[in-house]
């Protein structure tokens, strides 16, 4: 696609605001941007200025390369001590009798109904239970690599291991090495939410904070692993409030190299505490794309999570900075479509995913969780290829 011409044209564009025409500069000179310049980005940059920018960098980095997996989630409880403000598991929200804790047996009873399957990753996260403890994790993941040892394991976050090894009495350090050795093999990016205490103190108050957030991922970065990494926003924050969130996690990647792709998690308002607040705009979701895409010049990759923002806007995000979009979920998930999220059933299969890359002319790649390339689909047929109807192009960063 012709985005550099794009970004030329914003360059040559003397009626621009001169701050959004130093940052143009910037991007197209592969210059990083300060925090004062992501927050005049939020305030100031219109959607059609980030997406050419933001594309840009992403065509740069990856052509229209664009990833997915095969996975399914396991969620063993939707019940959880914490009572994070905007969350739909919390036990302020639900009653214990209206939830599932599921035992260890129960859990591979998952895993084992994928036995045969083509999935490549078992995503376990949900709520923070006692019952839910070190020796727990460790048989599971012991037990889940007994049973299938080519299964990625990534699971849990700092949250469940600052509550777990808080009640075990052991530092991070010796958790995180523990956990590895039973067969963690990564850690998705939740929990983070917005790191700044001014908001993380009203919206998950108790959990760990910001920097034992950060703190956790390091240790797992010094161990060799690598983590993804997210930021829900949409809800109390203010732009400074994301920036920060921003700044604190291309500082840790400064140090680590660990991260492998940031997640944006547009908040979902349907049964919490937070459902007064109107949800963020799709005009917003893309914005915030493509200032993630801009700023976290050390991320090799954005994430758009399906399941939460629908196939629709998944497919638009492509072209605001987005380069990979989660995987086949196979229903798995409860989190989002208890928030609200259109995607009440998340399931796409290997040819869906495939065809709603294609559609939106980029070439789908399927990849294991380390980002290794396990088949390039762009142009694969399948047995009855009759959805594909070709490129349709985009209105707003192609014009
Ligand atoms: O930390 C909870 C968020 C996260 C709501 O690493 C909500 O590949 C919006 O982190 N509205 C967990 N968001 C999910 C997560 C994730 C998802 C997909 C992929 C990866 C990855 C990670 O879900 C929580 C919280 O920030 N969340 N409730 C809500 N009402
Ligand atoms: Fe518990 Fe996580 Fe929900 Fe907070 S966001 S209430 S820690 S499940």
């Amino acid at each position: 696609m012709e985005t550099a011409r794009t970004i030329q044209s914003i360059l040559q564009d003397k009626s621009l605001d001169q701050d959004l025409q130093m940052i143009a500069g910037k991007v197209f000179a592969g210059q990083r941007i300060s925090e004062a310049e992501g927050i005049t980005l939020f305030e100031k940059g219109s959607l059609s200025y980030l997406g050419a920018l933001a594309n840009f960098i992403r065509e740069k980095r990856h052509g229209d390369r664009t990833y997915f997996n095969r996975n399914f989630h396991i969620e063993p409880t939707n019940v959880c001590l914490y009572t994070c403000t905007f969350c739909s598991y919390s036990r302020l929200i639900k009653q214990r009798s209206d939830g599932w804790e599921y035992s260890l047996e129960e859990i591979m009873d998952i895993v084992r109904a994928y036995d045969g399957k083509p999935v490549t990753e078992v995503h376990i996260v949900g709520g923070v239970l006692p019952q839910y403890d070190v020796p727990f994790y460790e048989e599971l993941f012991q037990t889940i690599k007994a049973h299938r040892p080519d299964l990625h394991v990534k699971a849990l976050t700092p949250v469940e291991f600052h509550y777990i090894f808080k009640k075990a009495k052991i530092s991070y350090e010796e958790g995180m090495a523990r956990m590895q050795a039973a067969g963690l093999d990564s850690m998705p990016g939740g929990g983070a939410e917005i790191f700044h205490p001014e908001i993380r103190d009203q919206i998950a108050g108790g959990k760990c904070t910001g920097e034992q957030w950060l703190r956790i991922h390091e240790i797992w970065h010094e161990l060799g692993g690598r983590s993804n990494a997210t930021m829900l926003y949409g809800h109390i924050e203010s732009f400074a409030h994301r920036v920060d969130h921003l700044e604190q996690l291309r500082k840790l990647q400064d140090k680590t190299g660990g991260f492998q792709t940031f997640i944006p998690l547009k908040f979902r308002n349907k049964d919490n505490q937070m459902s007064h607040i109107e949800e963020s705009t799709v005009i917003e979701d893309l914005r915030n794309y493509a200032i993630s895409r801009i700023y976290l010049d050390n991320f090799d990759h954005i994430k758009a999570y399906w399941p939460m923002i629908g196939r629709s806007t998944a497919q638009l995000s492509l072209a605001f900075g987005v380069n990979d979009i989660d995987g086949t979920i196979d229903d798995t998930t409860k989190i989002y479509s208890m928030a609200g999220s259109e995607e009440q059933t998340p399931a796409l299969s290997t040819e869906e995913l495939v065809n709603l890359i294609r559609r939106v002319g980029r070439q789908p790649i399927e990849r294991d969780t380390l980002y290794g390339v396990i088949q390039d689909y762009t142009d694969h047929q399948f047995a009855a290829d009759t959805q594909f109807k070709g490129y349709v192009s985009l209105p707003v960063v192609n014009k």
